[in-house]
């Protein structure tokens, strides 16, 4: 039987879903690929078709990375969803997460998504957070699905890979892959669910855009917790904006120490307090 190619695109309690030679067929692992592997979305396997409608996987090839939270394997990028409000912006949250993909070594784009219902002080209030992620050195993009503001230059970000949606329950992660695929993710939780009026995403899936740019919609999450990850000791490699300063210990962890270039910057400005109370947190 000729060994064929494919990618998992969708991952769901019992279910994956394997694209290959352009359809979507139901993927059975088999003997040791069964027994000792777990798949996740975004992994590259190899393996038959059986039956016309079912892709046997013998083979999960080597993984580039594996984000957990969201869990979907060989990411390029993750774009992180986000809100000033409905829901409300949990800054600390989205700092726990930007140390988890750091360390993955994953691109990053941040993106607020529902601007058109912020009011004055709203607005004020997500330039104020705009500035501070890009002082610490990231991309940061502002959307509406509904009024289609920013859409474009958001389009402008996809190049061929596997971009993982990441971000809070109800920010609008599928929303946003609805309108830039044109397909109605949300139409489809819907009719499966038959008759519930949420559409919370359950499981990865993997949609392809044209020019081979793959995009998961994940489901969201309330929590992350970069300890559980990370040992303490290694977060402060993690914040971008901390490197490039140096400390009179070389294993001080910019917390009580005396002689810290971190300290040092967040008192003048440099780095933003914000960012800084959130390392502390992360690490106390
Ligand atoms: N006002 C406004 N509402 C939006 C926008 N984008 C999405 N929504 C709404 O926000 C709600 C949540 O959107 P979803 O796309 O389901 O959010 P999600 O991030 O996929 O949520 P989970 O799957 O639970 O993680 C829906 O009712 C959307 O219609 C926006 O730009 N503006
Ligand atoms: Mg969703
Ligand atoms: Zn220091």
């Amino acid at each position: 039987m000729a060994m064929l190619e494919g990618i998992v695109v969708r991952r769901e309690a019992q279910r994956i879903d394997v694209l290959s030679e352009g359809k979507v067929l139901k993927g059975i692992p088999k003997g040791k690929v069964r027994t000792s592997e777990r798949i996740y979305a975004g992994d590259r396997v190899a393996g038959y078709i059986e039956d016309g409608g079912i892709f046997v996987i013998e083979e999960v090839k080597k993984r580039k990375n594996l984000l957990v939270r969201p869990p979907v394997a060989n990411v390029d990028r993750v774009i992180i969803v986000s809100t000033i409000k409905e829901p409300e912006f949990n800054n600390f949250m989205l700092d726990n997460l930007l140390v988890v993909y750091e360390r993955e070594g994953v691109g990053i784009y941040i993106v607020f998504n529902k601007v058109d219902i912020l009011d004055r002080e709203g607005k004020e209030e997500l330039k104020r957070w705009i500035d501070i992620y890009e002082k610490a050195d990231y991309r940061v993009l502002t959307v509406s699905v509904i009024t289609g503001e920013g859409l474009e230059e958001f389009s402008d970000i996809f190049e061929p890979g596997i971009y993982a949606f990441a971000g809070p329950s109800g920010t609008g992660k599928s929303s946003l892959i609805s309108v830039i695929s044109g397909i109605d993710l949300k139409r489809g939780e819907v009719s499966r669910k038959t008759g519930r009026g949420k559409h919370t995403t359950t499981g990865v899936s993997l949609l392809m855009l044209e020019g081979n740019v793959f995009v998961a919609d994940t489901p969201g999450f309330s929590k992350v917790d970069a300890l559980r990850f990370i040992d303490r000791e290694n977060i402060k490699d993690y914040f971008r904006e901390f490197r490039g300063y140096t400390c009179k210990f070389r294993d001080c962890l910019h917390a009580k120490e005396e002689g810290c270039g971190v300290k040092e910057a967040v008192s003048k400005g440099e780095i933003s307090v914000e960012r800084y109370e959130s390392y502390l947190r992360i690490i106390s």
